[in-house]
């Protein structure tokens, strides 16, 4: 069944809940004090079940709004989910204060249907009526709700006059309103909490993207915590599910009523971050004083409510009726999506003052030049799907955007976001590397900075065969998943070569030239001739044939192929003695657990000199253990 949640709008005592009332025999002023006061103070809810032009059913579901000025962020609070706004003027008072907050507000919202309705007719004559029929044709000339796309209903909810008419007129709006996406992501912004005895804690709201049913695991934004939904009523009812555009009551497990409050959001769990900062589009009212940069406000978006700071891209000022790019920076963490529409309120005194939608919720952590950013803006604001994610992909350079990070940014769900970068892939705009999209511009740079960086590589380590890929992957700040799709790139290229773990230039063979590889057997002979009694390294280098810098790196050479083995800054043994004193320390156990330091020296004939670096290197390599001044073999 078609699902339409109506609005009402308008002044204080205008007449709006005794018209939905009247409408669908419900009274949504439900608190003691709005009966004592006989006023409306916070948002209340009925539903109504009509029949379309072709006979199909359709359901409205109102959400009744206070007018009084004090109660304007309750109203607030329920206009976020509307589709149609019944704009209620009183035919006695006609356009007052609250009649043009409020329709500034929808407008704000980009609400695109609604009806005009003279309520209390039944308190004017004819004339009167026509006079104030007049004044409100004439307040909303050229608005979505104008006269040409909208009536004006005359009724009066005391005698009925006018309530067929008017009934008619919402079936013929409903029909117009296209059906929502219900294959999105389920967003449920909370508009009340209460426990019901029997039930446990219920929360309520106008569910504005999705479908939500029985056994779902939500998220609770912004607070994160996992609520299990034990339960689901449809306007009122038990439902199986609940789809976008209905008012639902979910049953939640595990929650306390404390633990919920209006202005938290359902979502699907480790899917969505609350943000503080949030890019948007921001207009102001013409009514409105301008706006200076860093100006606090209030802030609404859908039932949430915080104070924002405006930051204006290096602009002064806004304008009264002037649009914007601005950043809203919030004392509350808010779940928010672009697209998301909100309003603003002046700090004090507290008047609305404009609105906008989000444009970008997830901005770069790190600073972004002021044009860049407005371009990127713009492309989220005017672009095509495919042009936006193309910019959210090309903005994160090589680090690239998973797509699990894309469904966060944007909102769309997994199959959307990989079916438009199929089609960026298509066009050679964008590459895969796995969960992880980049533009094609940062991917060609990676693979120019991954080529220069080996070549840099063998240039200044020309004895050794390559790079170890851990070693390339850290020194060009890639993840894992790119790297690995920039080297596959590049060996099929035929510009790299893979051996093991060494990446090597394609082609690229270490060649020693003979005094060089002379140079080498001499440096081991002379280590391994020397067991533990080592030569000083640079005697060793001294009487080589080749020069100081090469037999450097011919030593180098030797340690990272383990022949040799460095134990302190200056002492440096062939491999083969070392494993020697190590069997010879397993020997030694057997006679005894400790071994002291002369004790060493006799076993091993070395000096003082070399003693202590050895047996400090026995400790490291965990085959002895230092006790006192002695050492226990392990
Ligand atoms: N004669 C007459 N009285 C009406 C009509 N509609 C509402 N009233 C009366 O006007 C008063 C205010 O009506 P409400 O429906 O509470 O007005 P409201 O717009 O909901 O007021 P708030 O919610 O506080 O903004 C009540 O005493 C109603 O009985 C009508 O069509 N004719
Ligand atoms: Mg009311």
């Amino acid at each position: 069944m078609k699902s339409v949640i109506v609005g009402t709008a308008g002044h204080v005592d205008h007449g709006k809940t005794a018209l939905v009332k009247a409408l669908t025999g419900i009274d949504t002023d439900r608190l003691e004090e709005e009966k004592r006061r006989g006023i409306t103070i916070d948002i209340g809810f009925a539903h109504l079940d009509l029949t379309g032009p072709d006979g199909e059913p359709i359901r409205l579901g109102f959400v009744d709004v206070p007018g009084h000025e004090r109660f304007v962020r309750n109203m607030l609070a329920g206009v976020g989910g509307i589709d149609l706004v019944l704009l209620v003027v009183a035919a006695d008072e006609g356009i007052k204060p609250q009649t043009r907050e409020h329709f500034d507000i929808c407008r704000l919202l980009s609400v695109r249907r609604g009806i005009a309705v003279l309520t209390k007719s039944d308190l004017v004559d004819r004339e009167t009526l026509e006079v104030v029929k007049l004044e409100v044709e004439e307040f909303l000339r050229g608005s979505f709700l104008s006269a040409r796309k909208a009536p004006i209903i005359p009724v009066s909810s005391v005698s009925g006059a006018g309530l067929e008419r008017l009934k008619h007129a919402l079936v013929a709006a409903a029909a117009e309103i296209p059906a929502r996406d219900s294959s999105a992501l389920p967003r449920l912004p909370i508009d009340r909490v209460f426990s019901m005895k029997g039930f446990g804690t219920v929360v309520t709201g106008t569910l504005v993207a999705g479908s939500i049913q029985k056994e779902d695991e939500l998220e609770v934004f912004p607070k994160g915590d996992r609520v299990r939904v034990r339960g689901v009523q449809v306007h009122g009812a038990a439902a199986e599910k609940a789809v976008a555009g209905q008012r639902t009551a979910l049953n939640l497990a595990s929650m306390q009523k404390d633990d919920l409050e209006r202005g938290m959001t359902l979502a699907p769990p480790s899917t969505f971050h609350a943000t503080w900062r949030a890019d948007v589009s921001l207009s102001l009212l013409p009514s409105a004083k301008p706006l200076k940069d860093r100006a606090r406000v209030h802030l609404h978006a859908y039932t949430a409510e915080t104070v924002a700071e405006v930051i204006l891209n290096g602009q002064k000022q806004i304008g009264p009726a002037q649009t914007s790019l601005a950043q809203l920076r919030l004392s509350d963490p808010v779940l928010l999506l672009p697209g998301d529409r909100f309003i603003v309120r002046q700090f004090s005194p507290v008047v609305t003052i404009g609105g906008g939608v989000v444009l970008d919720a997830s901005p770069l952590a790190r600073k972004v030049v002021v044009e860049d950013r407005i371009l990127f803006l713009e492309k989220m604001d005017k672009g095509s799907p495919e042009e936006a994610l193309a910019a959210r992909i090309a903005r994160r350079g090589k680090s690239g955007l998973s797509v699990a990070a894309a469904v966060a940014e944007t909102g769309w769900p997994k199959e959307r976001v990989s079916s438009i970068a199929a089609a960026l892939l298509a066009q050679q705009k964008i590459v895969r590397a796995n969960e992880v999209l980049l533009s094609e511009e940062a991917f060609r740079g990676a693979l120019d900075e991954a080529l220069i960086a080996v070549k840099a590589f063998h240039q200044y380590n020309p004895l050794v065969e390559g790079i170890s890929r851990e070693a390339l992957r850290e020194r060009l700040d890639l993840s894992v998943e790119v790297f690995s799709t920039i080297l596959d790139q590049l060996v099929k290229d035929k510009k790299l070569e893979l051996t093991g773990e060494q990446v090597r230039a394609a082609g690229r063979t270490v060649v020693m030239k003979d005094d060089e590889a002379e140079s080498k057997n001499i440096i081991e002979r002379a280590f391994a001739s020397a067991g533990l009694k080592v030569p000083a390294l640079k005697d060793v280098l001294a009487g080589l044939k080749v020069d100081k810098a090469r037999a450097q790196k011919i030593v180098t050479l030797l340690l990272r192929d383990k022949v040799l083995v460095k134990i302190s800054e200056d002492l440096v043994f062939h491999r083969e003695a070392l494993n020697d004193l190590r069997s010879r320390m397993l020997v030694q156990k057997a006679k005894s657990e400790k071994i002291d330091v002369a004790q060493f020296k006799d076993l091993t004939g070395v000096s003082r000199k070399y003693a202590i670096p050895l047996l400090e290197y026995l400790d490291r390599e965990r085959v002895t253990r230092r006790v006192g001044d002695a050492r226990e073999i392990l």
